[in-house]
């Protein structure tokens, strides 16, 4: 079986040193952080004997095996090997990594920090599972910090590493990154090429005063610079988008799909669904206009996709507006499984269980943006599914991160079928870069959707709705140009 994928995202580096740690305490520190989403933890303890060591390590990866995260040692490659955690972390003036391989054996995570090319390229060609770049910033938590690369040293190691063909190799930038910064080390360093996996902070987590919103917050840095990865990914795979949807947008739809580099089908009829279903794409099925044949289509295409294991968004438009589309959400939550479930504050009550009245299909909101979120977040979990709930703010939540994306324009409620269409933005999302990370995919696509509004609403030709569909059409094209030449200024707009 392949070693599961490990997220780099957000790397928690711990110190147990009185200026960091302060009087907290460290296991505490560890699982807050695991609370707001830290994805890797490193132990890291410079000063401790090794019984104490030994016995920090078994407790802290305790911890972390209940988040189900790996858990790595700094530099005690031995205490890794008899408590048999995930793997180590080692430095250049460390032991050699085929020493720590030979103690360690198969299938264990080995990183090695590289603060040069040269350096990268040998641990890279060594075989090292990722690298922690650095120093990026100035940091006072190590002392023996080398030099200071800058978001520019480490772009170029990164191109280093592509051009020698180690493009795939994880890596991780750290020293001074915290909460304010990351964004912008995140998005000063990506490229078409080779983009970071994640931040490894210590002290933005481990002094902060909320070591678990600190890493939510370093969590949507990371995963917002991913976006163009994403986006260049559907220019690149121009994957189907299969809509099952609605009578009133079928046409915009498939002008949007074809803006952002999808191949649009509109195709009700499930018989063709399996067929479809082997090339690569994704479906959307959009109850907007349900009738009975229609309902019996959605059916049968689920489970042509499920079987083929594409992809399927589900937009439950209007789902507590009548009875018949009540009973429409339950048949297909129960025919088969969604990769993504996308609706407004109504409809995903209504899937939840909560009974709203529903004037016609048009959103309206009461609850506060923490029990949006709380909402997105359980039915994600009810339903394994990434649930993206639409409204002034966004929220996208696989169960476990919960981000927000603050991007759109007011004129997107004047025109009909944004919605629908932002469900066949993030189809396409979904199909190119689903098997990466669908959370990552959806937030993409929920981001270019919104950026390309607000670029098309500040267009000087754009007076109101009317203009404003053509002028969005070509923000959406744009983006996906920009982003193909390497310009990825549309980034900073992403909120
Ligand atoms: N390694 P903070 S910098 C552990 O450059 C470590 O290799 C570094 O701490 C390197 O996030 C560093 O508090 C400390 O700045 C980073
Ligand atoms: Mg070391």
């Amino acid at each position: 079986m392949a070693a599961p994928k490990v997220d780099y995202s957000v790397y928690l580096v711990t110190d147990s040193t009185p200026a960091i740690l302060g009087d907290a305490d460290l296991a505490s520190v560890v699982e807050q952080s695991l609370q707001g989403g830290v994805t890797i933890v490193q132990y890291r303890d410079k000063h401790s004997p090794r019984d104490h060591v030994v016995a920090t390590a078994r407790k802290l990866h305790q911890i972390t095996q209940k988040y189900n995260v790996p858990f790595l040692i700094n530099d005690h490659v031995d205490v890794a090997a008899e408590i048999g955690c995930e793997g180590v972390h080692i430095g250049q003036d460390d032991m050699a990594f085929e020493e720590a391989k030979r103690l360690l054996g198969e299938g264990k995570i080995i990183g090695i920090t590289a603060s040069s090319k040269e350096e990268a390229l040998k641990a890279a060609s060594q075989g090292a599972t990722y690298l922690g770049i650095g120093t990026v910033y100035a940091t006072s938590t190590k002392k023996d910090t080398k030099s200071i690369i800058g978001p520019v040293g480490v772009s170029s190691i990164l191109a280093a590493l592509a051009a020698e063909g180690h493009g795939a190799l994880p890596t991780v930038c750290i020293g001074g990154v915290n909460a304010s910064n990351a964004r912008d080390v995140m998005r000063q360093t990506v490229s078409p090429r080779k983009t970071l996996d994640g931040v490894a902070v210590v002290s933005a987590i481990v002094a902060a005063r909320d070591p678990a919103a600190a890493a939510r917050e370093i969590q949507g840095a990371v995963i917002g610079a991913k976006i163009p990865e994403v986006i260049l990914s559907i220019a690149r795979k121009g994957p189907l988008s299969h809509n099952m949807t609605n009578l009133v947008v079928q046409n915009f739809a498939a002008n949007v799909a074809l803006a952002i580099g999808a191949s649009p089908i509109m195709a009700n009829y499930a018989e063709e669904a399996a067929d479809l279903a082997k090339l690569g794409g994704a479906l959307v099925v959009n109850m907007g206009t349900v009738t009975p044949d229609g309902l019996k289509n959605y059916v049968q295409a689920l489970q042509a996709y499920n079987a083929a294991k594409r992809p399927v968004v589900f937009d439950p438009v209007g789902a507590g507006a009548t009875a018949v589309r009540r009973s429409a959400v339950k048949t297909l939550l129960a025919s088969g499984h969604f990769t993504l479930i996308k609706g407004n504050e109504g409809e995903l009550q209504t899937l939840h269980g909560v009974s709203v009245t529903q004037h016609g299909v048009d959103s309206t909101s009461t609850l506060s943006l923490a029990q949006k979120a709380r909402l997105a977040r359980d039915l994600a979990r009810t339903h394994a599914a990434v649930v993206l709930l639409t409204g002034k703010t966004d929220i996208v939540s696989d169960g476990t991160r919960t981000l927000r994306v603050d991007n759109g324009h007011e004129l997107l409620g004047m025109i009909t079928g944004t919605g629908c269409t932002l469900g066949t933005t993030v189809s396409a999302a979904l199909a190119a870069h689903g098997h990466v990370d669908p959370l990552v995919a959806a937030v993409a696509g929920t981001a270019m959707f919104g950026v390309a509004a607000e670029m098309a609403a500040a267009r000087s030709e754009v007076r109101g709705p009317g203009t404003f569909v053509p002028a969005f059409l070509d923000e959406l094209y744009l983006i996906r140009k920009a982003s193909a030449d390497g310009d990825m200024r549309w980034l900073t707009m992403v909120k």
